[in-house]
């Protein structure tokens, strides 16, 4: 299932290793609407890496380099989370920044009501992940979807502040597992399986 780009070593092997994390993935309207908000941010925010318009997507779990082994349990896991909730709707309705707008480090739009089949779904995707070994995440899940990161923190508060609230639905209807390539120009995702919600198989 999952293609090999790099090295790495697990009891004293080698044996080939992926960057992946489990994500929802936008329509591309949604993207094209995001992307445009992005450019507004662009031309009052100085020193942000900017997510390129086709990377931006909805966060449930960073997984790190992971051995291939993992692969299969991987896509288990993800099925049988996916099954666990129906289609659903994100409405992102507000801009925010993490960890705070005073202070910074990345700037994002999401929903300001909470989702419970976010919730739900992220629930299923951790405790899956923990019972295969991985750590526990210690920051609590929220849906956000990544405009910019800044390396040097800044005061955003009245740039977000002075921001017209968004009004994008995203509708949901599957769990990506994807991977990504650290590459100089920005990372590469590459959809390595996808999960319908409610059940069943997408092509990826
Ligand atoms: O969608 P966001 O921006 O919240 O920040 C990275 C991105 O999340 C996060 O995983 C997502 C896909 O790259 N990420 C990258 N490295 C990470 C790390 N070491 C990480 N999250 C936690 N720990």
């Amino acid at each position: 299932m999952v293609a090999c780009t790099g090295g790495g070593r697990y009891g004293g092997a080698i044996i080939a290793s992926v960057r992946l994390f489990y994500c929802l993935e936008l329509p591309d309207p949604v993207r094209d609407d995001l992307a445009r908000l992005s450019r507004e941010f662009q031309l009052r925010i100085r020193g942000g890496s900017w997510v390129a318009p086709g990377n931006l997507h909805v966060t449930l779990r960073f997984l790190g380099e992971v051995g291939e082994e993992l692969a299969a349990s991987l896509a288990g896991l993800g099925q049988e989370a996916a099954s666990r909730v129906e289609s659903f709707g994100l409405f992102l309705d507000r801009f925010g920044a993490f960890p705070h707008p005073g202070r910074a480090r990345v700037l994002w739009v999401g929903p300001s009501q909470d989702s419970a089949p976010f919730a739900i779904l992220a629930q299923q995707v951790e405790e899956g992940v923990q019972a295969l070994g991985f750590p526990p995440e210690r920051r609590l899940a929220h849906p956000h979807v990544t405009l910019a990161r800044l390396r040097i923190p800044q005061d955003l508060a009245a740039v977000i502040g002075g921001a017209a609230s968004p009004a994008l639905h995203a509708r949901v209807d599957a769990l990506t597992l994807m991977q990504s390539e650290l590459r100089p120009k920005g990372p590469l995702y590459t959809p390595v399986a996808r999960w319908a919600l409610g059940g069943g198989h997408r092509a990826v």
